[in-house]
């Protein structure tokens, strides 16, 4: 074997994979796509890209000296302070060495008479390797839309997450948006602000939600640094790793209006409190929820002065929070802006894009630029794209045709010493939180391996089954699981990813976190090692 360990990925689970495993004393070699680290922070590099979530629960909490050592500037950190503190990072504890840059891996086929992988990148290279670990992301693989003429455009054209390294100017020129996800809903704002114009390509709204970003001082800063430990306790006991937890009360459990003040609370407060903080009924309770969605679209209606446009911005087909909430800062008022058009798919589908602009049914609009923010084929895309093949030379994408079926997110059955960061059905949530907990499982299922000598683990069919089953139940009663997003399993760009399915483990961390526990604390019992 060249190497013990092969990590695909030098984003955020990638990295600490890296740290963890050399820990173990492991030969470790990580393969990154890009020119530097970062992953997702790394090719994200939009205009108005920056964390949804506070900064200080949303880093490494790994090493106190870090924390100590590191100030955010802001409350939500921009992309490129993120960008920055990961170089920090990787600088810190001396990664790069073991990173090779611009090595896409292409091929991971698993050879059983070794007990290993063979890894192939782009630049031709093979790697032989006992384990293999995928920090490739849930979302990482763009997906352009599905228009004819697309390629005939003769601006410039740019997707969120293939954003250019070089500065790009918005300055007096035409630009159109299509997307309104979390991603455009940031963009949008941003480009807003110096686009000559701007025509933003609408198909479905968003329920979006004040970010109420701020700077944080020095003093604040040192707050934050003395509470870092309250924080990471907050986030382990919450729902979803976030620092807010649902409110014990259900909806109707309170008047009119003292519902309408807790909302008002909600609304005002910074960050994801109005989705992850409300009245604990809101994902369940189909009444609950649109009782939420109508204050949402009062606010909608108070802050676009034209009543039509508000109209068109408020979402029809599903209720607060079932899907991703973007989060916003004054992109409500953009459309109030003499520069900026909202078009409606739904009302005027786009019907080409043409070398001059986009045509829709209604007219043909000329641009200088389009910013596509048409999002990524989730969780299963990043593992879609590299030619995966386990046990018998099955393929990944096959195995998982009929349905994803997991241990803890992990591993799958016949892809023997495969271990998923952030793979479909483990806890997404708070992401970096929930990559510290999935990278140092996996880091225990490695160091027992060592420890004993074993070459080869498997998860058990009966484990597998077990744990699929729980996905299925958990995601059953929630009203997001019945609304197509990326969430559900659906992207309209995709071959195959028009019907809902169950990609993502809706079930609360600390429920992850106990079966994680058990399998370690009972020996690793749910795999077959040999
Ligand atoms: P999303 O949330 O998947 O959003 C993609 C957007 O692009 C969404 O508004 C789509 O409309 C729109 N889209 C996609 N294809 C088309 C076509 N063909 N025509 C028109 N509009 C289209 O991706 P994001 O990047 O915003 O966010 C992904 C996650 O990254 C986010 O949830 C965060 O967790 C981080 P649709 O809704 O499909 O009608």
């Amino acid at each position: 074997m060249d190497y013990d360990a092969i990590i695909i990925g030098a984003g955020i689970s990638g990295l600490y994979q890296l740290y963890r495993l050399r820990e173990l004393g492991l030969r470790v070699r990580v393969l990154e796509a890009g020119t530097g680290v970062g992953g997702t922070w790394y090719w994200n590099r939009y205009p108005g890209a920056r964390f949804d979530s506070e900064s200080y629960s949303y880093c490494y909490s790994f090493s106190a000296e870090l924390l100590q050592e590191w100030d955010w500037t802001e409350h939500f950190s921009p992309q490129p302070q993120t960008l920055k503190y990961l170089n920090h990072v990787a600088d810190k504890f001396d990664l790069r060495r073991d990173i090779e840059f611009s090595t896409r891996v292409t091929a991971a086929h698993y050879d059983d008479d070794a007990r290993g992988w063979m890894v192939t990148a782009d630049t031709g290279a093979q790697y032989r390797s006992r384990y293999l670990v995928t920090a490739i992301g849930p979302l990482s693989a763009p997906t352009m839309p599905r228009i004819d003429g697309i390629e005939t455009f003769a601006g410039e054209a740019h997707h969120t997450a293939r954003w250019p390294h070089h500065p790009v100017s918005f300055d007096g020129k035409r630009v159109a948006v299509i997307g309104t996800g979390a991603t455009g809903v940031q963009a949008i704002q941003e480009i807003a602000k110096t686009a000559g114009h701007l025509t933003v390509f609408q198909r479905t709204p968003n329920w979006c939600k004040p970010l109420k970003n701020r700077p944080i001082d020095a003093a604040e800063m040192m707050r934050i640094k003395a509470g870092y430990a309250d924080i990471f306790r907050r986030c382990e006991e919450s729902f979803a790793c976030f620092l807010h937890t649902p409110d014990p009360r259900n909806t109707f459990d309170v008047s009119a209006e003292e519902r309408e003040a807790f909302l008002e609370r909600l609304y005002e407060m910074p960050g994801f409190g109005m989705w992850q903080g409300n009245f604990r009924d809101m994902m369940t309770n189909p009444q609950a929820n649109a009782v939420i969605s109508d204050f949402i679209a009062r606010k909608i209606r108070q802050r676009v002065s034209n009543p039509e446009v508000a109209d068109k911005l408020i979402p029809k087909n599903h209720g607060f929070g079932t899907r991703r909430v973007p989060m916003e800062t004054n992109y409500y008022e953009v459309y109030n802006q003499p520069n900026v058009l909202l078009v409606d798919l739904k009302e005027t589908p786009i019907e080409r894009i043409t070398p001059n602009g986009i045509r829709t049914t209604a007219a043909e609009h000329p641009f200088d630029m389009i910013v596509f923010a048409t999002g990524f084929d989730a969780v299963t895309g990043s593992f879609d794209r590299i030619d995966i093949r386990g046990v018998k030379a099955a393929r990944l994408k096959d195995t998982w045709r009929p349905g994803i079926a997991t241990f803890l997110g992990v591993l799958v059955r016949d892809f023997p010493n495969m271990f998923m960061l952030m793979g479909p059905h483990t806890a997404l949530g708070n992401i970096p939180r929930s990559i510290e907990h999935n990278v140092d499982w996996v880091t225990g299922v490695i160091g027992h391996m060592q420890k004993f000598g074993l070459t080869r683990a498997d998860a058990m069919p009966e484990a597998v089954a077990a744990w699929t089953e729980y996905v299925r139940e958990t995601g059953q009663a929630l009203l997001s699981n019945q609304v197509d997003s990326w969430m559900t399993g659906i992207n309209s760009n995709v071959d195959g990813k028009q019907v809902r399915s169950m990609v993502r483990y809706s079930g609360s961390a600390p429920a992850y976190r106990e079966w994680c526990r058990k399998v370690a604390s009972g020996g690793y019992r749910e795999l077959a090692f040999a």
